[in-house]
């Protein structure tokens, strides 16, 4: 491996290379890198030029699908590694997570969800494009502790309100927390929202998850302490 393999690891994502970048993702496994390291430092960086040279018009819609599939292909190799530090662990609590309606970012919200699961969580994911609805029945079905939504749009933001909104509804607001992010995603329109919180990345989201887990439980016992 070489001696500093993040900057290879960014660029595999920039050439969109997913033979590169599963390449470089196997040595740094057999190197024993920590894979959370070969992702915050080398791939994610790269999608984050990637998405900044969208902006300025100088790489267009094919050259960040070409990025994204390299991103997969590194994401293949090391989310089993990241897995495997959750395996046997008692849950940490149910959440189900999701990428909003008419949103197909799957990226993010993949790692949250994968960083979730290392630290002893029981994830659900639904996927992309997904209406509020569904996050209801499964949150009900599953009796889950928190609903993640994940938006990668300025146009499908909105509707991580709608799934709050959607929770209130269906009568489960009051038992279930709900977490927000996506690039666009700010701790101020959480808070506009009603969410229960935001996490800028990944390891923000498991640290968010044990928040809101804590203070769950507290409300519980406070709940069960108060005279009948
Ligand atoms: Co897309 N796209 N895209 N895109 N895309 C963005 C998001 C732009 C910002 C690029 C830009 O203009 N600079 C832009 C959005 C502008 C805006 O609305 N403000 C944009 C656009 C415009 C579009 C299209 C409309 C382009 C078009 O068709 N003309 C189109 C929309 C399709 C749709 O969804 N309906 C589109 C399509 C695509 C793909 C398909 C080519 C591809 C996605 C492939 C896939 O996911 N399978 C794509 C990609 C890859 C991007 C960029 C380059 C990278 C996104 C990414 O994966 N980031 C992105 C640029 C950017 O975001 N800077 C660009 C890496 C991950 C690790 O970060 O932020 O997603 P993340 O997740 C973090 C964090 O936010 C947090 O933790 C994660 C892990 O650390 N988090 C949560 C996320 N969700 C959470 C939920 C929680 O509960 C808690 C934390």
């Amino acid at each position: 491996m070489l001696d500093n393999p993040y900057p290879a690891m960014r660029q595999s994502i920039i050439d969109g290379a997913p033979d590169t970048a599963s390449e470089l993702a196997r040595q740094a496994v057999t190197a024993q890198l920590a894979p959370l390291d070969a992702i915050n430092n080398g791939y994610v960086l790269g999608m984050h030029d990637v998405g900044e040279q969208f902006a300025r018009g100088q790489m267009f819609l094919p050259d960040m699908m070409a990025s994204a599939e390299a991103m997969r292909a590194a994401m293949s190799v090391l989310e089993p590694e990241l897995k495997k530090l959750g395996a046997e662990r008692p849950s940490a609590g149910t959440v189900i997570l999701g990428t909003t309606k008419g949103d197909i970012h799957e990226i993010g919200k993949t790692l949250v969800g994968t960083l979730l699961t290392a630290h002893g969580f029981s994830v659900h994911d639904l996927g992309v494009d997904v209406p509020a609805e569904e996050f209801v029945v499964k949150a009900r079905d599953l009796h889950a502790d928190i609903v993640g939504v994940s938006a990668l749009l300025t146009t499908t933001m909105r509707n991580q309100r709608g799934v709050i909104e959607s929770l209130e509804r269906a009568g489960l607001r009051f038992q279930v927390k709900v977490m927000v992010g996506g690039a666009p995603v700010t701790r101020a329109w959480a808070h506009e929202i009603g969410a229960d919180g935001y996490a800028k990345d990944a390891m923000s989201a498991v640290a968010l998850a044990r928040e809101l887990m804590e203070s769950k439980i507290r409300a519980n016992q406070n709940a069960s302490l108060e005279p009948a």
